[in-house]
């Protein structure tokens, strides 16, 4: 069992995550009211791209960072079996990235900071939602810095010996957080916040659209390794199997690290400030990152397998049916799979140039993030909570039935909700639009298709509310657990000694050093050595 310290730090990590969650699920559902156009009393841009900013941003951004701390911290204590580094450092990251979070808060819930949580200029936001998200960031930082630390200490005391899988995978996170959120903190230090305090006139918008899709590409496998934890080191025990290669994972969690940074540019393929040749080799990039997630689905799906079968289960397809589907962490990997296909699928498709003008700012592309982040990533977030909840409150979950019934919500909802706007996207409908509301051909089309994105968005808070019940009672009233112990997979071949560069990182460093230099280097300092037209001199 975890040590109290750890316990405490995670809970309140996970609390802020899951408080936000179920927050930011209530704008959800009034967008999805708005934006359809058929409430015309609810009907206002101003309020609707106030939700719109806050919901990203709690999900995106308060929700993920604040996940990941929580269950790294548990990570680290229970697969190494030692107590947290310098829990105070932990209880000050934790201390500045909230603060953080608050002051972010104020300008976005009064409308001064309506800039989506992509926050891309010109759209301007109050200094306050700037500062606000730095400090958010330089919280986790602190995360990152006791991860590294931790697993460094580790080696140390354990020379030769393969560092635990889920440590290993989560010191991948924290060293893949720290080069992807260079990016946005270099746009937030040299440009927006010296702009948004009035210190500058005008910012170059094209040097901090390249700045921002540095860290936006990454972050989402920031947001997605600890879907992967899961994945690899909960699910085949929970399924009554072994996970089918240990060395496998390891390669896929770093692959993820070093395909994930230098392929940014499939965000700005309709963007003019970057040539066409950059965006070309991005796109290369971009395919080269689909490679971990397929090794992931071959070993998570190969390691149900044999969880299937020596459930008894024969033929093709006869082990699927034989997995304990009454398990909420074997549910939740079936169905966030599932989720996958279509989400993964869709990312292909942005990812191809040519294809890309198809899709680019039509509500396909929130189809596919609400699909592959809040359906296959969250789903899995939830699966740990439900894990953890015991481990860290010495409560039994309150109702295991509850919490199959909350999956499956959260599956169908978000399945009624982002298939339409898939189809909505292809029949041409904007996304970042406050509302329809003419009455022309196009748009009437649509309109069945919004009737069923409202349901899947009822569906969805209505899932989101009982998740968070779920915790809360639990931890409130919950009896006393019958094993707190961790129960991580095993693997099917004995993992012995391991090559050096499964175990470290020195290597990758250097080959994500050279990989960014060439893919940004160039695209940066453009910035900075070409002359280009300069407005001012023309008076305007
Ligand atoms: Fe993405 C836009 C490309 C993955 C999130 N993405 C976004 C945005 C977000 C996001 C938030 O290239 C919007 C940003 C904004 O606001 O502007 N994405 C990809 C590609 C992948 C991908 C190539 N995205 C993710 C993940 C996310 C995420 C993961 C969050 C967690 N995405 C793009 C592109 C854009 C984009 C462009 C820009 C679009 C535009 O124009 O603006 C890949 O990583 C996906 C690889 C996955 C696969 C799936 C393989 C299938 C498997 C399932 C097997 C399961 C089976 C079922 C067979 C190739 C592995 C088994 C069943 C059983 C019962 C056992
Ligand atoms: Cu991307």
């Amino acid at each position: 069992m975890t040590d109290a310290t750890t316990q405490k730090l995670s809970l309140y990590n996970f609390w802020v995550a899951f408080g936000s969650f179920a927050l930011a699920c209530f704008f959800g559902m009034y967008q999805v009211l708005a934006r359809s156009g058929m409430i015309p009393a609810v009907q206002s841009p101003a309020v609707y791209f106030a939700s719109v900013s806050t919901h990203g941003v709690l999900m995106a951004f308060v929700l993920t960072t604040f996940f990941i701390m929580g269950f790294g911290y548990y990570t680290a204590t229970a697969s190494l079996r030692e107590p947290i580094w310098n829990p105070k450092l932990a209880w000050t990251g934790f201390a500045i990235a909230l603060g953080g979070t608050v002051l972010a808060a104020i300008p976005l819930l009064l409308g001064k900071a309506s800039v989506l949580y992509t926050f891309y200029p010109p759209i301007q936001a109050h200094a306050l939602f700037y500062i606000g998200a730095t400090l958010l960031v330089v919280g986790s930082w602190f995360w990152c810095l006791i991860m590294i630390v931790m697993l460094m200490r580790w080696k140390k005391s354990h020379p030769g010996q393969a560092v635990p899988l889920p440590m290993f995978a989560t010191t991948t996170n924290a060293i893949l957080w720290l080069w992807t959120s260079l990016g946005v903190a270099l746009e937030a230090v040299f440009q927006l916040l010296p702009w948004s305090l009035g210190l500058v006139d005008t910012i170059d918008v094209g040097l901090a659209r390249t700045l921002f899709v540095w860290t936006v590409h990454p972050i989402v496998y920031f947001w997605l390794i600890p879907a992967y934890i899961a994945l690899y080191c909960y699910v085949p025990q929970a399924a009554g199997g072994k996970l089918f290669s240990d060395e496998l994972a390891r390669l896929a969690f770093l692959l993820i690290l070093l395909f994930g940074l230098p392929i940014g540019f499939h965000h700005l393929y309709m963007d003019p400030e970057q040539a066409y040749g950059w965006k070309l080799l991005h796109m290369v990039g971009t395919f080269a990152v689909a490679i971990p997630t397929l090794l992931t689905a071959f070993t998570v799906i190969a390691s149900l397998e044999i969880a299937g079968r020596r459930l008894g289960g024969r033929g093709l397809f006869g082990w699927i049916g034989a997995l304990p589907w009454k398990s909420p962490m074997v549910l939740a990997a079936i169905l966030s799979l599932l989720m996958l296909v279509l989400g993964g699928f869709g990312g292909i498709i942005n990812a191809s140039y040519a294809m890309n003008a198809m899709v680019h700012n039509t509500a396909w592309v929130p189809g596919h993030f609400h699909l592959i982040f809040a359906g296959t990533t969250i789903t899995m977030y939830l699966a740990v909570a439900y894990k953890l909840w015991p481990k860290l409150c010495g409560k039994a979950l309150v109702s295991e039935d509850l919490a199959l019934t909350q999956l499956w919500s959260w599956f169908v909802g978000m399945v009624i909700m982002t298939t339409p706007w898939h189809v909505l996207g292809l029949l041409g409908q904007p996304r970042r639009i406050s509302s329809v509301n003419y009455n022309s051909v196009l748009t009437l089309a649509w309109v069945p298709y919004e009737l069923a994105m409202i349901i899947g968005g009822l569906i969805l808070l209505i899932s989101g509310c009982l998740f968070v019940y779920i915790l809360y009672k639990t931890q409130a009233e919950g009896t006393p657990a019958r094993s707190v112990e961790e129960d991580y997979a095993q693997f099917t071949q004995a993992s012995g000694r391991i090559p050096g560069w499964l175990n470290g990182f020195t290597v990758w460093n250097l080959l994500i050093l050279a990989l960014m230099a060439l893919s940004y280097g160039y695209p940066i300092a453009q910035f900075f050595l070409m002359k280009t037209y300069d407005p001012t001199a023309w008076g305007y």
